[in-house]
């Protein structure tokens, strides 16, 4: 927003001081999102043109007097700080709409971009969030004797992940819910909203679905598993309830992860994320909520600075900052691959892991019988941090 804004004013000093640039020709360049550049031509009439489109952006030509009132009706109906870009060139709006800047990020080794400013769309939907239905889906993941990843349990557990997420997104048709399989019993879930411009881009936010008690495990054992990750799962179904619920269509593609086969090794996101690199995906961005119920820290979110990308770690904090009121934030160390960012980030993509406190104050019930959620008095006021979190994060990727 900032570089718009110095756009329109560097323009508007341009005008005032160099007859030059009118005597050249009144035409100038700008891009605009595709939303608002039909909007764009209705106000200006003739004096505009529409030049071309591609990636959701439009490049088209207006006189420069009619910048300032421009500027004026996009503030106005679109609620947008300049809301278009001037540019010196046709050759610099052509590279705009085809990427070439957006490459750029990649040259200084960005995967993307991690300004912030969808306030208008973030703000609302993190108010909607709901810790009851959070503590809600906990209960019930709780409720299978366990998550095992070689039991007929984790068998269940996905198939009742599999019909939430089924029924959260059942009037859409941008979207799906499929089974990965595996070798093993249990398959991952992933839910997939298709993006309406950059679908090729995508954006992942996920969690382990297994559980396991003790080291060894076992496909008999009572294995709760709330905090870990019954609380992480939860977490991931509030933010689609969100998205849905909100009516959010995404420009890129949008992934939740319900991984299998974790507790044995990250085995089911070490799959997924091996297929995607071979399979050439462009993920942009991915975020690990493993353990997000148990407030046992004097910062609420701990980001681990171990298997994830510093940069991205550091946006999540700014996101805190702007969108979830009132909530602290800090960096810790795991000391091993503890989860499936891991995953990602040994095939080669930006994740993060935000976790419930420092690693010295976890929850010390976890692997255990007693890893339920009356542990967290039966609420989930904790998580709801996380899933405000996590739809800033998807927002702000996608937009
Ligand atoms: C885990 C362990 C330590 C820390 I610090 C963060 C995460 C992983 C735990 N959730 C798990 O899945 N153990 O198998
Ligand atoms: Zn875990």
């Amino acid at each position: 927003m900032t570089l718009k804004f110095f756009a329109i004013f560097s323009l508007a000093l341009q005008i005032g001081n160099s007859q030059a640039s009118i005597e050249e020709g009144k035409a100038r360049w700008i891009t605009i999102d595709n939303d608002a550049a039909d909007h764009a031509k209705a106000h200006l009439g003739k004096s505009a043109k529409i030049h071309k489109s591609m990636n959701g952006i439009t490049m088209m030509q207006i006189h420069e007097e009619d910048i300032p009132s421009l500027s004026h009706e996009m503030h106005h109906d679109f609620n947008r700080c300049g809301g278009f870009v001037f540019h010196d060139s046709e050759e610099e709006a052509l590279a705009t709409i085809s990427g070439e800047s957006k490459r750029s990020f990649a040259k200084k080794g960005l995967f993307a971009d991690y300004n912030i400013n969808q306030q208008d769309v973030v703000r609302p939907a993190v108010e909607m969030v709901k810790d009851s239905n959070i503590s809600a889906t906990i209960e019930k993941l709780q409720s299978f004797h366990n998550r095992y990843y070689e039991s007929q349990h984790g068998v269940d557990s996905q198939n009742f992940v599999k019909s939430k997420w089924e029924s959260l997104v059942a009037k859409r048709n941008d979207a799906s819910v499929e089974f990965f399989k595996h070798s093993w019993k249990q398959p991952s879930v992933i839910l997939t909203i298709k993006g309406s411009e950059s679908p090729d881009e995508v954006i992942v936010v996920g969690g382990h679905a297994d559980s396991i008690a003790g080291w060894f495990g076992g496909a008999n054992s009572r294995a709760p598993g709330a905090d870990d990750n019954a609380s992480g799962i939860s977490t991931v179904t509030e933010v689609i309830r969100v998205l849905a619920d909100s009516n959010y269509h995404p420009k890129k593609t949008l992934k939740f992860m319900g991984y299998a086969a974790e507790e044995v090794g990250l085995r089911g996101s070490k799959e997924i994320a091996q297929k995607m690199k071979t399979d050439g995906a462009n993920v942009i961005g991915v975020m690990q909520l493993d353990m997000t119920n148990f407030n046992g820290s004097d910062l609420d979110i701990v980001m681990m600075t171990d298997y994830t990308n510093s940069t991205q770690n550091a946006f999540i904090g700014n996101l805190i900052d702007e969108y979830v009121t009132g909530v602290s934030w800090g960096y810790d160390k795991c000391g091993y691959a503890c989860s499936d960012h891991a995953s990602w980030h040994n095939a080669g993509y930006p994740a993060s892991m935000p976790f419930e406190a420092k690693k010295r104050d976890m929850n010390s019930n976890i692997h255990t019988a007693r890893d339920t959620i009356s542990v967290s008095r039966n609420n989930a006021s904790h998580a709801a941090k996380f899933a405000k979190m996590a739809l800033a994060f998807v927002i702000e990727l996608d937009r």
